[in-house]
C-alpha cells in the first residue's frame, strides 16, 4: 500500500492554483524591485525564493547584468536569505536591522545602503509612504486554511503590513513548521495613521486584541512555494565569568526593588535582547524568588523558554522564536503544552511604545559601549563600523519603567573599556538610561544628576586595569571643563577610541 500522502497545508483553491518551484516564483522578482521579507532572528524568514533568487542574480552578473534588490524585513534573518542574497552582490538597499556577517561587511565597506531604525516604527513608515512602494511581499507561513486565512510561522514581524502593502505576493508555506503554531498568533488590525489612531485596546500581556491569522487578498498573489526547511538560529555560547557576574548583579538588584516595594514580587514585565548575557540573566532568573513573572517582549529566546517550562514565567508575548536548534526542538516537540501561554504579534505591537509603557516593562539589553553621564552606544564599533543596529532596544528603553543596559567591562581581550569618557556613537541617551552593569558592578543612575552619574558608573562599572586612567580623565574634566553641569575634555573625550583604532588599545 502506498504510504499516504502529507496533507497539504494549502487548503485553499485560489492559492493551491499558484503553487510552484522557488525558481518559477523568483523569476517574478525583477531588478530594482523592493521586497518586503518575513523574518525576525533566525525564525519564520523565507528559505527557497531568496536562495534561488540569488542564482538568478549571480547568473545576470555573470551576463555583465546589474541586478540588486530593495530587501526589507522584520529584524535579523538567516543565511538562507540575507546571506545568499549579500554574497551574490544582490541588495543595495536594505532595513530596519541585521546581524548577518556578509552584509555586515558590505554595509560597512559601503557598497550596501542600510537605514538602522526603531523596530516598532517600520510598519507605520511603510503606511505613511515614507519608505516607497513596496513591489513584493515575500513571507513565510506556515498554512493557508480553507477560507483562504494564512497562519503566520514562528515569527510575525512586519508581514501583516508587507501582505497589505505590497503589489504582488509570494509565499512559502514552510512544512516543517510545527502545525500546533496555529491558534498562537495575535494580529491585530487595528492600527491606524494619525489623526485616526485609537487607543490600544491591550493592558496585560497575556491580552489577546486581534486575530489568530493573516488576511491575504488571493489576487494579489502571484506564486506559492512549498519548502520543509528548518529556521537556522546559532546556538548559544555558554555564558562565561562576565556573563555570569552581570546576571548576578542584576538578579541582586531586581531583588532590592522588590524588597524596597518599587517592585511587585513577580516584576514587571520583562524584555530581554538576545545574546549569551541576556541568556545567561534569564537563566539566573530561574533561581529568583520572582513568581510568577511575564514577559512583554520581542524575541523568546532560551532563557525565556526554560523560564515557561519551570513555571517561573506564567506567560510571554513576543514577535518570534529565537532559540538555539535543542530548544526549537523541544519546543517543537512539547507546543501543546506552550499554547496557551506564547503569543507571537506583529512587531509594531510587541515594541508598541505606547504599549511598554502601559505595561512597565523592565528592558534588558546589550550595548557596545556606556559613558560616564549613562548615553548608550548600541550599534557602532568605534563610532563607524555597525555591528548589527538598534533593533528593539529604543522602542523598550525610552518606554520602560527601568531600562537597563549591560556589556562586560573590556572588549577584544581587554584593549577596550567599555565605560568611556564619551561614547563615539549614541543610540540611547543618559535620558533613557536608568542603569548600567557590567561584571564589576551595577550603577542605578535613576534620579542622579551628571556628575553624580559619573561617579557611580566609575566606581561600580569600570574594569580596574582603566579605572585609574578614567579617574584621572574625570578629575581633570572636573577641573577644567568649560561647563561644570557635565564637565568633559572635548578634545580628549574620543581619544581613547583614536587610541584604539591607532594602536590596537585603549589604554593611555
Ligand atoms: O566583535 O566578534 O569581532 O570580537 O563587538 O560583541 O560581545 O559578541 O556582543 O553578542 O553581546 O551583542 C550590543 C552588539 C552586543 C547587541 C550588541 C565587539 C566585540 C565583537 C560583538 P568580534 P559581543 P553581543 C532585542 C534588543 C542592539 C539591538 C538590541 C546588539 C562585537 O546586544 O546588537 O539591543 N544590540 N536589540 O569584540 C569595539 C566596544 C566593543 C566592541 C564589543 N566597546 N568597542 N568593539 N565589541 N564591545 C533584540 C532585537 O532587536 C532583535
Amino acid at each position: 500500500m502506498p504510504a499516504p500522502a502529507t496533507p497539504s497545508r494549502i487548503a485553499h483553491a485560489a492559492f493551491a492554483a499558484k503553487v510552484m518551484d522557488a525558481d518559477a516564483a523568483a523569476a517574478l522578482i525583477a531588478p530594482g524591485m523592493a521586497v518586503g521579507m518575513s523574518g525576525f532572528t533566525g525564525a519564520g524568514y523565507p528559505k527557497a525564493v531568496p536562495q534561488a533568487l540569488a542564482r538568478r542574480i549571480e547568473a545576470a552578473h555573470a551576463r555583465g547584468d546589474a541586478f540588486a534588490i530593495k530587501v526589507w524585513t522584520g529584524a535579523s534573518t538567516g543565511p538562507e536569505l540575507d546571506g545568499a542574497l549579500a554574497r551574490a552582490h544582490g541588495i543595495d538597499f536594505r532595513l530596519p536591522y541585521n546581524s548577518d556577517p556578509i552584509a555586515r561587511e558590505q554595509i560597512n565597506a559601503g557598497t550596501m545602503e542600510y537605514v538602522d531604525m526603531h523596530l516598532s516604527q517600520v510598519a507605520p513608515m511603510c503606511w505613511q509612504g515614507y519608505l516607497g512602494p513596496l513591489d513584493v511581499a515575500l513571507v513565510e507561513v506556515s498554512a493557508i486554511l480553507p477560507d483562504g486565512s494564512v497562519v503566520p510561522s514562528s515569527s510575525v514581524g512586519n508581514n501583516k503590513t508587507w501582505l497589505d502593502r505590497a503589489d504582488h505576493v509570494i509565499l512559502e508555506v514552510n512544512r516543517w513548521q510545527n502545525a500546533a503554531l496555529e491558534g498562537m498568533h495575535d494580529i491585530y488590525y487595528g492600527t491606524a495613521l494619525p489623526p485616526y489612531r485609537v487607543p490600544i485596546p491591550l493592558v496585560r500581556p497575556q491580552d489577546r486584541i486581534g486575530q489568530p491569522t493573516f488576511r491575504v487578498d488571493p489576487a494579489k498573489v502571484v506564486a506559492v512555494v512549498e519548502t520543509d526547511t528548518p529556521d537556522r538560529n546559532a546556538p548559544f555560547k555558554e555564558p562565561d565569568a562576565a556573563a555570569h557576574g552581570i546576571a548576578g548583579h542584576l538578579i541582586e538588584f531586581l531583588r532590592h526593588e522588590v524588597a524596597m516595594g518599587r517592585l511587585p514580587q513577580g516584576l514587571l514585565p520583562l524584555q530581554s535582547g538576545v545574546g549569551n548575557i541576556a541568556n545567561a540573566v534569564l537563566h539566573g532568573l530561574m533561581d529568583a524568588p520572582f513568581d510568577p513573572m511575564t514577559a512583554y517582549t520581542e524575541v523568546l529566546q532560551d532563557g525565556m523558554l526554560e523560564l515557561l517550562e519551570a513555571g517561573k514565567l506564567s506567560m510571554a508575548s513576543a514577535t518570534a522564536f529565537s532559540l538555539s536548534p535543542d530548544a526549537a526542538e523541544r519546543l517543537n516537540g512539547d507546543l501543546h503544552r506552550f499554547r496557551d501561554r506564547i503569543i507571537l504579534r506583529p512587531q509594531e505591537i510587541s515594541n508598541h511604545p505606547e504599549l511598554v509603557r502601559r505595561l512597565g516593562c523592565i528592558a534588558m539589553n546589550g550595548m557596545i559601549e556606556a559613558d560616564i553621564y549613562g548615553n548608550v552606544n548600541s550599534t557602532h564599533l568605534m563610532g563607524s563600523r555597525i555591528q548589527n543596529g538598534i533593533g528593539g532596544s529604543g522602542d523598550f528603553a525610552r518606554n520602560a519603567s527601568i531600562s537597563i543596559f549591560m556589556a562586560p567591562s573590556t572588549a577584544k581581550g581587554g584593549a577596550i573599556s567599555t565605560i568611556v569618557p564619551q561614547v563615539s556613537h549614541v543610540d540611547h541617551i543618559n535620558q533613557d538610561v536608568a542603569v548600567i552593569v557590567t561584571e564589576q558592578g551595577l550603577a542605578d543612575l535613576r534620579g542622579l544628576a551628571p556628575k553624580q552619574r559619573a561617579e557611580q558608573v566609575i566606581a561600580h562599572c569600570v574594569h580596574p586595569a582603566f579605572r585609574d586612567q578614567l579617574s584621572d580623565y574625570y578629575a581633570r574634566a572636573l577641573r577644567e571643563s568649560w561647563g561644570r553641569h557635565t564637565p568633559v575634555l572635548l578634545d580628549e573625550a574620543l581619544s581613547w577610541h583614536r587610541r584604539f583604532v591607532q594602536t590596537g588599545s585603549m589604554r593611555g
